[in-house]
């Protein structure tokens, strides 16, 4: 029997041993889907506290079950280990790794390079692997099918076999989950393409296929430039509106009622989170090596990069018509999570405004009951307060920044001295509440 006939037999008795390197929100959630259906499950990440944490069965991802989560580490069928050795035992690979840029705005792969080094270093004749981290397309056959080659002596097509299958995780999407998101794969060879639906589709509802790893990294990544592009579109037209005396909120209401051809965006104070403001400047990176400049991106990242200073420029009119200056000010933020219900804060708008409204003298605090605590890129350490009425009424602006579900319109409202809100999180009209 050959490395194919024996990987897919193991498929199919759901006997492979899957390794999973980055337990963080895309590789965790994977883990325990495949060990829910009776995969054993070996997460691997450099973190010893992650590794730690999944031991002792205690869950750190917000969507996932905790009392799942606890019964699979029980039962033996997910561990961690940052001992990378243990990819010998491994059929079956999958890369959740970070894709961050640098300083410049450049693509880092440091972390996919990492990875597949400790990969070529212990994986046994036979492995599958699959990079799910969003990169530009080309990655998978121009730099990890090299790296893997050189560093581990296999012959990729009959010794090992590599995919892309893009993560499409949506962190709080109470509707969507690993299991039933349809996932996308490419792979380089039609046994790798074979071998790659079957892993999947062990646990994964909906399997969409494509011709090759490229195409499927730039499906991702259309993806995300998608959202970038019409979140930073619908920010500057909510900036248009704020000069033109137009409600935008009123506007893209009406515009939803088109039955076809329109997609609602909301506006905010910018875009937060490790994808959508990141992922398309990849995309944007290796363009420039096919002579191709991608003014979209560009452009749509350059608003966004102005958008917690317009902010600033906001909360600073808004005070400036109560006679207040920013500089001496008490400036309550609310929520400072990217996105509603979630307790995620990695580029998140509302630590660049605070950083900015606190350099010019404002004395600020925030609260948001899914964050205890934030340091924010100038180094400034806050606590979340008590949202009540006294708080709300010793501050002489209270800023709306992330609408947590929780968060209650009327109270704030009441409480409040002067709102600016940049999330629509208050629907009635009235003379101290300033919108975005
Ligand atoms: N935002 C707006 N207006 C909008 C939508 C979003 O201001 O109309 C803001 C959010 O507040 C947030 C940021 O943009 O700060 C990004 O929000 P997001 O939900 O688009 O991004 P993520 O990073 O939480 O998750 C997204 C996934 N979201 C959706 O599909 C709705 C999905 O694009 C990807 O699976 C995931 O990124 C990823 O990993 O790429």
């Amino acid at each position: 029997m050959d490395h194919k006939e024996q990987i897919l037999l193991n498929i199919e008795q759901k006997k492979i041993h899957l390794g999973i390197i980055g337990l963080g929100y895309v590789g965790l959630p994977l883990a325990v889907t495949f060990a829910g259906e009776g995969v054993s499950v070996t997460g691997f990440d450099n973190s010893a506290e992650r590794v730690w944490a999944v031991n002792s069965g205690s869950n750190y991802i917000s969507d996932i079950d905790d009392e799942l989560f606890s019964e699979l580490v029980q039962s033996g069928k997910l561990n961690a280990s940052d001992n990378f050795g243990g990819l010998n035992n491994c059929d079956a690979i999958i890369i959740c790794v970070p894709t961050p840029l640098d300083r410049f705005k450049k693509p880092d792969t440091s972390y996919i390079e990492n990875a597949c080094s400790e990969i070529a270093r212990y994986m046994k004749p036979g492995t599958f692997i699959c990079l799910e981290s969003t990169t530009y397309p080309t990655t998978t056959e121009d730099l990890i099918l090299p790296l893997i080659e050189n560093e581990s002596g296999l012959k990729h097509g009959s010794e090992f076999w590599l995919a892309f299958s893009p993560e499409r995780v949506d962190p709080g999407n109470k509707l969507y989950n690993t299991q039933n998101t349809p996932k996308i794969i490419g792979a380089l060879t039609p046994d790798g393409l074979e071998i790659g639906e079957a892993v999947y589709g062990i646990a994964i509802e909906n399997i969409h296929p494509v011709s090759s790893p490229r195409v499927a990294e730039m499906v991702k990544i259309l993806e995300n430039t998608y959202r970038l592009v019409n979140i930073s579109m619908i920010n500057e037209m909510a900036l248009l509106c704020g000069k033109m005396d137009i409600d935008i909120w009123e506007v893209i209401e009406a515009a939803g009622t088109k039955p076809f051809g329109f997609q609602a965006f909301s506006p905010g104070p910018g875009i937060g989170g490790h994808c959508i403001p990141l992922d398309p400047f990849y995309l944007e990176y290796i363009a420039k090596k096919y002579n191709f400049d991608l003014s979209m991106i560009h452009t749509a990242g350059h608003i966004d990069m102005m958008m917690p200073h317009r902010m600033t420029i906001k909360i600073n009119s808004a005070l400036n018509r109560v006679k207040k200056p920013v500089n001496g000010s008490n400036i309550l933020f609310l929520g400072v999570a990217y996105k509603p219900n979630i307790n995620d804060a990695r580029e998140s708008p509302a630590l660049k405004i605070i950083d900015e409204v606190e350099a010019k003298g404002g004395k600020v605090s925030y609260h948001d009951p899914f964050i205890p605590e934030v340091v924010t890129s100038n180094g400034l350490t806050l606590s979340s307060v008590e949202l009540n009425e006294s708080t709300l009424k010793k501050n002489d602006c209270v800023v709306i920044t992330t609408n947590h579900d929780v968060f209650d319109p009327g109270f704030i409202l009441k409480h409040s001295a002067l709102i600016v809100d940049l999330r629509n999180l208050i629907k009635e009209k009235s003379e101290k509440v300033y919108k975005l």
